[in-house]
């Protein structure tokens, strides 16, 4: 280049280059954007038939306005130097994006107009889209919500995750059992993502640690002679609803650094340098396909970390662009622990302040104790993560010898608190003493942080009296509960056009920003027109529904007929296996005759199991069987219907929840930490049968017990009853639960597979059922013969239909978000600058 041309170029004050008029929204603007794109960028023509291409144009067309309002949103928290929350989590399930942009841009009628001049069917080209199936169920799904809900209300809070390559697995049935197929979702290029390579950070594995004095006299701990991957973002625009916000969930993957094959190349092994490459890159290669544990797995632990320490450098590195010291940090700062999963960040965080930043001690473990956050989402024991200390030594050593000071320091001011009870201190230590001596990440987290919360009353109330009570005992402010809930966008007026449309309508459009304002549908509950309209929407969503479940599986659902519904990750303690003996039930009864006021039903199952988790598979196996059986024998017709939906997802859950009768809530009390699922039923107007079980509790209270199917015992007769607990009895003396067991013994569902059920038959019958399935029986075929009845009084349904959405408006995350901010992280709203 000229040199004088350079000169210039230094002297010339840097323009914005960002500096556009903003994009119109209205469908000529949309229409020429998707032009553009299909033929411009795309090069697609007239001869194109798929709808994958339609699909991208569209989709960059939205990301377009997206971008514009994202940089907005940046700058408003830059220029008002804003507090912040960091949502740290392993699993975010996304599901699909581009309809949901539509809907928070207030541009689905305005695409829909523009796409049916063009001839072309949006909603054909929006399911073309693959789900982001970031994770597993509850949890992951539940920061996909919270991230909705926090820019919906303005408040900045940024997700950070990890980019796998392969998500949650995808489920296809042969013969009746579970087949795993890999979910490849990046295969056809993801038009939501946005590379930030200029933000990579560096992650340390292994090597050692030592001593090494500094040029001021000061010893230090380096950990040197590490295998180092690197970590480099994707950034996805969260936007909120119809209010110019769209927040960040910035995801990591994993590459490998350029020394690593040169200095493999250099020794003449490049094979070895290729190997080292790929066992980099695995680190963000494939989500952990398992909702509750899987421990010890070296990879797993690999994850944790590299999420912990690109984002913990991340945020320092943002920091100290406009700080250079960490006094403020915890005022302005917020880390919020996703489960354990992410916990590994409290020991990394102090390494980054003590060997990286020279903070001393007291004052990281200040600062670290002010900031972090932690969530807990399970009371069963077994799911509590623990790691070995010597795998931890190996891969993380730096990290042990932080987590050995933190544990000496806390079992200090334990022995102050409770002088003399070794037994206490044993029983709180960070490390578990044994064989092979483990690290409790659930005591980390609780020592580590400023506040611990469950996610639903009952759960929190356990958690404190049982699992955490000596934690509880010794800081009982920390404690706080923060019911969950899911987001009215997605979950009521994405999913539910129709019945979106009848309440705005009736009450405004308020309820969408406001869910308390459902409320107000109590004066139009007993008006003719509005009941007739409520119902002519059900039985839309029910054909819906019932054309998905012909699609997929096969088997005709007659609108007519109550839809009851049972979808959730398959486990023992979320009990499938009591809900298809109430099916075997059934079916005894019309075999033998007695269908005096019989109700027509269609049960539909689904949901992954694990694919270790050899009694869900035989769950899923003896559905699938009971199914066959059920649907082709000639004496049952419309009375009975059964189907096993296959590959269970969010896109899925979208066609089923508002096309539901029944909601099926069933867990062993005590078990279910809280159940998001239960909340999108209930605002979609289906009625619930349900346990006293996490947030099944104040959903009943919320609609009030008249309109609740509530059976089973409760959490605290579960407990008590254990020791005297005796299946064989309770089959003995109940005539329906003895013919449900004689058909599984008398391999009445597997006559070709002789065998095949008896763990089942057996677990049922085993004294030491963690589950109790025998136990709750009895009170769950009488109920469910209470919620035949009430179907068949189409009035009472109807009415009980509409309390249950209108009550459901506490279940938003919305007032979740609210909590947690109002309790745990004090942030200020930040509107973004407007569109010019
Ligand atoms: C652990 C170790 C190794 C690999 C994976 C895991 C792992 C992964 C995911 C452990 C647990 C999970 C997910 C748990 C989960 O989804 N829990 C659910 O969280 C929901 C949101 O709070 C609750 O509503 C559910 O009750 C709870 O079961």
């Amino acid at each position: 280049m000229n040199n004088n041309f350079k000169m210039m170029l230094k002297s010339k004050p840097v323009k914005d280059l960002t500096a556009l008029p903003a994009l119109g929204m209205d469908d000529k603007s949309i229409t020429q954007g998707f032009r553009h794109y299909y033929s411009h960028t795309l090069g697609r023509d007239r001869n194109c038939k798929s709808t994958h291409y339609p699909y991208k144009a569209l989709s960059l067309t939205i990301r377009d306005r997206l971008m514009e309002r994202w940089k907005n949103t940046h700058y408003a928290y830059q220029d008002q130097d804003c507090k912040r929350t960091y949502y740290l989590s392993l699993e975010f399930l996304m599901g699909r994006t581009l309809s949901n942009s539509m809907l928070n841009l207030d541009l689905h009628d305005t695409v829909q107009q523009a796409f049916y001049k063009m001839g072309l069917d949006l909603e054909e080209i929006s399911d073309t889209e693959q789900d982001a199936g970031l994770g597993n169920g509850g949890l992951g799904r539940l920061a996909a919500c919270f991230l909705d809900s926090c820019a919906t209300l303005q408040l900045p809070v940024k997700g950070y995750g990890l980019r796998y390559e392969y998500g949650m697995f995808r489920q296809h049935l042969e013969n009746g059992f579970q087949i795993e197929d890999t979910d490849h979702w990046l295969l056809d290029g993801n038009p939501w993502e946005l590379e930030r390579p200029e933000y990579t950070q560096r992650i340390k594995f292994g090597g050692y640690t030592e001593f090494r004095q500094s040029h001021e006299g000061q010893f230090k701990v380096h950990w040197t002679g590490t295998r180092d991957v690197l970590a480099v973002p994707y950034d996805i625009p969260i936007p909120g609803f119809q209010n110019g916000t769209v927040n960040t969930l910035r995801l990591w993957k994993a590459a490998a650094t350029d020394e690593f094959d040169l200095n493999e190349f250099n020794s003449g092994s490049y094979t070895e340098a290729v190997e080292e490459k790929n066992s980099a890159e695995h680190i963000t290669m494939v989500l952990y396909p398992n909702d509750s544990s899987e421990n010890g797995k070296e990879l797993r632990l690999r994850q944790q970390y590299f999420l912990a320490s690109a984002s913990l450098q991340d945020v320092i590195r943002e920091w100290l662009v406009h700080h250079d010291n960490f006094t403020q940090f915890a005022d302005k700062n917020c880390f919020q622990l996703n489960d354990t999963h992410p916990t590994i960040s409290i020991a990394e965080f102090m390494r980054l302040l003590m060997d990286e930043h020279d903070l001393s001690w007291e004052d990281a473990w200040t600062i670290s104790c002010k900031t972090m956050a932690y969530t807990n989402h399970t009371l069963l024991p077994e799911a509590l993560e623990k790691w070995s200390v010597h795998l931890f030594d190996s891969l993380l050593p730096r990290l042990l010898e932080i987590i050995h000071e933190i544990n000496a320091r806390f079992l200090k001011q334990v022995a102050m608190h409770w002088p003399g009870d070794t037994e206490r201190l044993r029983r709180m230590s960070i490390i578990e003493e044994g064989p092979i001596p483990q690290v409790r990440m659930a005591y980390l987290a609780i020592v580590g942080s400023f506040s611990v919360n469950g996610v639903a009353a009952l759960h929190t109330r356990l958690l404190k009296r049982g699992l955490f009570k000596d934690f509880y005992q010794l800081w009982p402010d920390k404690f706080n509960n923060k019911t969950n809930g899911v987001t009215p966008r997605r979950w009521l007026a994405g999913c539910n056009p129709q019945l979106r449309n009848l309440i705005t309508d009736t009450i405004g459009d308020k309820w969408i920003k406001d869910l308390s304002q459902l409320k107000k549908l109590k004066k139009s509950i007993n008006k003719k027109s509005f009941r007739n309209q409520w119902q002519k929407i059900k039985q839309n969503n029910k054909q819906k529904l019932a054309d998905l479940v012909h699609q997929t599986c096969n088997v005709e659902f007659k609108t007519d007929s109550l839809f009851d519904v049972q979808v959730k990750r398959i486990h023992e303690y979320k009990r499938q296996l009591l809900n298809i003996m109430h099916v075997i039930h059934l079916y005894n009864r019309i075999k033998a005759g007695d269908t005096k006021n019989w109700t027509n039903r269609c049960v539909l199952i689904g949901g992954k199991a694990a694919p270790g988790y050899a009694m869900a598979k035989l769950t899923i196996k003896l559905i699938n069987n009971v199914a066959d059986v059920v649907n082709n024998d000639p004496d049952i017709g419309d009375l009975l219907k059964v189907a096993f939906f296959p590959n269970y997802c969010v896109s899925a859950m979208e066609v089923i929840c508002p096309g539901t009768d029944l909601s099926e809530q069933v867990s062993t009390a005590g078990k279910e930490a809280s159940g998001t699922g239960n909340m999108k039923f209930m605002m979609n107007g289906a009625l619930t049968i349900g346990t006293l079980d996490g947030a099944n509790i104040e959903i009943r209270e919320e609609v009030g017990d008249d309109n609740f199917f509530l059976f089973g015992l409760t959490a605290e007769e579960v407990e008590t009853s254990r020791s005297h607990y005796n299946p064989l009895q309770l089959i003995q003396d109940d005539t329906d639960l003895r013919n449900v067991m004689r058909m599984l013994e008398t391999g009445y569902f597997n006559q070709f597979e002789p065998g095949l059920f008896d763990p089942v038959i057996q677990a049922i019958k085993n004294p030491h059922d963690l589950w109790m399935t025998a136990a709750d029986f009895r009170s769950y075929i009488d109920t469910q013969e209470q919620v035949s009845q009430a179907y068949q009084d189409n009035k009472r349904w109807t009415t009980m239909s509409i309390i249950n959405s209108l009550s459901s408006g506490k279940f938003s995350t919305d007032r979740t978000m609210q909590e947690y901010n109002r309790d745990i992280w004090n942030l200020e709203t930040v509107a973004a600058y407007p569109v010019e």
